[in-house]
């Protein structure tokens, strides 16, 4: 039933048609925030929404109150299930990945993603490309998904791969970070290759803070990190020589190395080349948006 992330006035035009254009749109721990609405630009009525939230629900313009939000969830299930029969759900496919013309670019990088994972897996996004990136993905079926779009703290994927890589060992788990959120908590790889836990930890080396320099300061220098030895570093945080690690820069070696990675059987980290100010498509639609409100243009 997936048919794509809404993102406001950011959405491809078929799913945003029929999100928009639904007599009901349940938001489930919905908060919209300026990065996952393209700058509020979601079109949503009061009418046509209920809101459940931790400990209460709204439908149109009345509030329920004190209704556990696990609760709220079953009873709209089973509300939803006995009027399926009744509903007509829209005809639209999320849209697929763009093309590749064969350099390691955002868009070879989620090509080359898409079709390596696999049912089962859990997977870990941290704020900036990634998560955008990974929003378009279409997920194969009983994957986790775990991003933090609501507050977006960035270092929080790396931390986060490793609690639930610690709660379910025997799982593929991937994590993508960029190279500014991985600064943040890195250290934890250690903690990781202590527990001997075996998780793919994918670095998007792009020199820095993409996904703000694609909002302000392109070229600042604020924007820039300190230039790392990524491939070094899960040996510099375990003596024991537990991990394996590889740098790519070529498409190819991406698929060569992802290849490798179906079974792992220790902590590998893949170091990913990709160039500068490059943007997964649907950042680029978000950050222009929010450009034009920052700038008191929208
Ligand atoms: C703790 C914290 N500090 C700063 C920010 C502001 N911020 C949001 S995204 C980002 C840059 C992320 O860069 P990187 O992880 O390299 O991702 P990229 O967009 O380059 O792929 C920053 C600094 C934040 N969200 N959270
Ligand atoms: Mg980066």
């Amino acid at each position: 039933g997936f048919i794509g992330t809404y993102s406001g006035a950011a959405t491809a035009p078929g799913p945003r048609e029929a999100i928009e254009k639904s007599d009901v749109v349940i938001c489930v721990g919905v908060k919209f925030t300026d990065t996952t609405t393209a700058g509020f630009s979601q079109q949503l009525t009061t009418g046509q929404t209920i809101d459940v939230l931790p400990d209460g629900v709204r439908i149109g313009e009345q509030w329920f109150s004190g209704v556990p939000m696990a609760e709220a969830v079953s009873i709209l299930y089973h509300a939803v299930r006995d009027l399926k029969p009744q509903l007509t759900l829209p005809d639209v496919k999320p849209a697929p990945l763009p093309e590749s013309d064969g350099a390691l670019d955002q868009h070879a990088f989620w090509l080359a993603i898409q079709t390596w994972l696999r049912p089962g897996d859990i997977v870990v996004v941290d704020q900036g490309t990634a998560a955008f990136g990974a929003a378009a993905l279409t997920l194969p079926d009983d994957v986790t998904f775990i991003v933090q779009p609501l507050w977006g703290s960035i270092g929080y994927g790396l931390a986060a791969a490793f609690g639930a890589q610690t709660a379910c060992p025997t799982r593929r788990l991937v994590l993508i970070t960029g190279d500014g959120a991985a600064q943040l908590t890195i250290q934890e790889l250690g903690s990781m290759l202590r527990d001997n836990l075996r998780p793919v930890v994918i670095v998007l080396n792009n020199e820095g803070y993409t996904v703000e320099r694609a909002i302000h300061g392109a070229e600042q220098r604020y924007n820039d990190i300190a230039s790392w030895n990524w491939t070094a570093l899960p040996h510099a945080l375990d003596t024991s020589a537990k991990a394996e690690s590889w740098r790519v820069t070529l498409t190819v070696q991406l698929q060569e190395v992802l290849a490798r990675l179906t079974q792992p059987t220790r902590l590998s980290l893949l170091e990913v080349v990709l160039p500068k100010q490059d943007l997964p498509e649907l950042l680029s639609a978000v950050t222009q948006s929010l450009e034009l409100r920052n700038g008191g243009k929208a």
